[in-house]
């Protein structure tokens, strides 16, 4: 079998998705998610410039082989752009070998190891009363467990927390959003308190830090947060500082969860083999792929940490139905991120997997289970689109 042709499929069903597709001389195909929120034509460059050249007459089922000369013959390593685009193809090959065992892949991963996945889903409100209205959304939904974020008072615009108005601005350009710690780690351990009172003790709770605090903060945050809980709080502190979490360890038992922003394990060798973290974040699509994720999660499992892979809606539901066969398949699965996608899209990708009362299951089609309209997608142009950027009172960048 060889592969004989290879294109990058930009689409925006809603939001930007990068989409590969490998064909063969068999007339098998797959498909890979390449998508990098606010950077997807740099992958979209990398994978038809450098990368499809390089795929044309090769055997699609020397997926290793492939992945190690991708990432090895490049000579410059790592990064959110270079693994983007190693994991596309690395998906693809993924798909097509399973297409051809007419198995899903879950199947070839070493088979079920539970019958379903457990998700947790995102509730927000800029104030308490829409919070609450937010989780009841959720659990109307069937989720078990709720991630929780929510205004600050005096900001304007946060992370994670929908706004009424549309944000200023060219509609571009990045939004700014605004910040203020001191004004987050008093308000959030009252949030917490509140939910608690209103949906008692047993409800599993979520918070999301988005890298915002310095490890000091963190562990002050989390010390906080201990009577509140959490099933996790995530990205605490920036953790390219990887020694920053043994201080955040040393105050606090909350469990830690790091690691969407991470592409490779050498991003987590401290925080693993010191158990500095409870869940690693890594999605397939940014991570070079199912093969590389695998061997991470084999590598978190001898330290005890679970697998939590990063599902918000920037993930395409290419990269969800990879990361839901690997859900099924490892032992040390810990919860599934899903934020769902909208309808648009799921008309792009029809799918296998299916979302039932908070758990998903990624199905028995033959290959990954997700299919590409391609002329459904050509009517979706892409369109230029930044991530926020966060600013502190005083107009200092600060991390989003
Ligand atoms: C967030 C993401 O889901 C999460 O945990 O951190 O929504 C993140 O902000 C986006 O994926 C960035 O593109
Ligand atoms: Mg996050």
């Amino acid at each position: 079998m060889k592969i004989v042709d290879a294109k990058v499929v930009l689409t925006s069903p809603g939001r930007n998705f990068v989409t590969l597709k490998v064909e063969t001389d068999e007339g098998v195909s797959g498909l890979g998610d390449a998508t990098l929120n606010g950077r997807e034509l740099a992958v979209a460059s990398y994978l038809r410039d450098h990368v499809v050249p390089l795929l044309l007459g090769t055997d699609p089922h020397r997926i290793e082989d492939t992945w190690q000369s991708l990432y090895r013959g490049a000579y410059w390593r790592r990064g959110p752009v270079t693994m983007a685009a190693i994991a596309a193809v690395d998906v693809a090959l993924w798909d097509i070998k399973a297409k051809v065992a007419g198995l899903p892949l879950y199947q070839l991963l070493g088979g079920a190891s539970r019958d379903r996945v457990r998700t947790y889903g995102h509730a927000s409100g800029r104030d308490v009363p829409q919070l609450f209205d937010s989780i009841r959304a959720r659990l109307a939904e069937g989720y078990p467990a709720i991630r929780v974020q929510t205004g600050v008072p005096g900001l304007k615009r946060v992370y994670g927390v929908q706004q009424d108005a549309a944000p200023s601005g060219d509609g571009v350009r990045p939004v700014v959003e605004d910040w203020d710690t001191d004004a987050y780690l008093r308000s959030l351990p009252r949030v917490f308190d509140a939910v608690r009172q209103e949906f008692g003790p047993d409800l599993v709770l979520l918070h999301d830090a988005h890298h915002r605090l310095t490890p000091i903060q963190a562990a002050r945050l989390g010390k906080d947060l201990e009577p509140y809980d959490l099933f996790w709080l995530e990205d605490c502190t920036p953790a390219e500082n990887q020694d920053g979490l043994r201080l955040v360890r040393r105050h606090t038992t909350t469990p830690l969860a790091i690691g969407e922003v991470f592409n490779t394990v050498f991003d987590y060798q401290t925080l693993v083999s010191e158990q500095l973290i409870d869940y690693v974040r890594s999605a397939v699509t940014h991570f070079g792929g199912v093969s590389p994720l695998r061997k991470l999660f084999d590598f978190a499992a001898q330290h005890q940490i679970k697998s939590a892979i990063h599902g918000p809606e920037d993930i395409s539901p290419v990269g969800m139905a990879a990361a839901i066969h690997l859900d099924l398949a490892i032992h040390n699965f810990g919860i599934q991120e899903y934020a769902g996608h909208t309808e648009q899209t799921g008309a792009v990708f029809p799918h296998a997997y299916t979302f039932t009362d908070g758990y998903l299951h990624p199905g028995e089609a033959a290959g990954i289970g997700v299919e590409l309209e391609e002329e459904l997608a050509a009517a979706y142009p892409y369109a230029p689109a930044y991530l926020p950027i966060n600013r502190l009172q005083d107009g200092t960048v600060h991390d989003w």
